[in-house]
């Protein structure tokens, strides 16, 4: 009797241990590892909430804070969000999982000027998910110049003024684009060129911020910045005050990306995400949060004129057709980074 009890009790503690096993492993996942301030948390619950899908994410605030992380295997990501240079870098290194493209029916949302770009020909790796430029908000109320250009930015009298980006290649490319040079022309002797820009203009920077450069320009602790678009977006709906400056010299026109991670366990789900998110109506709710130049042309149609004609999310196509997009430059990437930090600290 006494052995009967122990062995029943045995299997019913076996058997509540498989139905746990099982019930693990029925939980669907999904991992976003994204920029910050990019995709909307009532977007990401919605997606759960309709597919039940636990989703999980984490933010980063630069391309190369990104790489880091994946290349030192830390995380265990479904979806990143790299920009172009940074989808080209990631395809030759063969670190993406091709897309199954059956998965992504509403991919025929984006506009065609947006697909096949050399970074991924045919989108055998990544869904455009938005574009943007960098370009400069003035507090009409506290500089009464008129900023045309970066080099108009780095003036000594607006020491102390300025919030920017805190992202080398970004920093980097201004200071190119004032001496004319390409952005993507990064030899020792155009990096040279830059480093002397920048010992002037870093000095004068009074706030980093990648994540919400907006916020030192909102409570009146910079008077200036050079910031993303949709940052910029966000600050012309605020206030009527503030200007938005496309830089005279050129700047970067990005364009981020959706991709997956070749190690990605739950890649479907990634594909799922992918597919719910090019959805017109779910990508008008991005776009609303996140003003940035949105390729998906059937979420634009369901924008109001007032969001279309925001200079700061949607450049014309004159002002498009001045701007570049950044190359994967390999290890040049790091003497960058190194050039950068090494003013900042001086
Ligand atoms: C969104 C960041 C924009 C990404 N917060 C620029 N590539």
């Amino acid at each position: 009797m006494k052995t009967k009890t122990t062995q029943t009790i045995l299997s019913a503690a076996a058997a509540a241990a498989l139905v746990f096993t099982a019930t693990a492993h029925a939980v669907e996942k999904l991992n976003i590892y994204c920029w910050s301030e990019y995709i909307p948390q009532d977007v990401i619950d919605d997606f759960a909430k309709e597919t039940g899908i636990k989703v999980s994410v984490e933010n980063y605030a630069s391309n190369e804070e990104m790489l880091a992380k994946l290349g030192a295997g830390g995380g265990s990501f479904d979806i990143i969000q790299p920009s172009e240079y940074v989808v080209e870098a990631l395809v030759n290194e063969k670190l993406l999982r091709p897309l199954d493209k059956k998965a992504i029916p509403n991919l025929k949302n984006i506009d065609s000027k947006f697909l096949n770009m050399s970074f991924d020909p045919g989108n055998k790796y990544s869904v455009p998910f938005m574009a943007g430029t960098v370009g400069i908000v003035v507090n009409t109320d506290l500089v009464k110049e008129d900023i045309k250009s970066f080099s108009d930015v780095f003036k000594p009298a607006n020491k102390g003024k300025i919030v920017a980006l805190d992202d080398a290649r970004e920093i980097i490319s201004w200071a190119l684009l004032s001496k004319g040079i390409p952005v993507n022309d990064v030899s020792d002797k155009n990096l040279e060129k830059a480093k002397g820009v920048l010992s002037d203009w870093i000095p004068l920077i009074k706030v980093y911020d990648s994540d919400s450069p907006k916020t030192a320009l909102l409570n009146g602790d910079v008077a200036i910045g050079v910031v993303w678009g949709g940052e910029g977006a966000i600050l012309l709906n605020e206030n009527k005050k503030f200007r938005w400056v496309i830089p005279a010299e050129g700047t970067h026109l990005f364009i981020d990306s959706l991709a997956i991670p070749k190690t990605a366990k739950n890649f479907a789900n990634a594909e799922k995400f992918m597919n719910y998110i090019l959805q017109p109506e779910v990508s008008k709710k991005i776009s609303e949060a996140f003003p940035y130049l949105n390729p998906n042309m059937e979420a634009v149609k369901l924008l109001t004129e007032e969001q279309r004609n925001n200079s700061a999310s949607f450049p014309t196509a004159k002002e498009i057709s001045k701007m570049e997009t950044f190359k994967d430059i390999g290890e040049r990437g790091s003497v960058i980074e190194e050039i950068v930090t090494s003013l900042k600290v001086e």
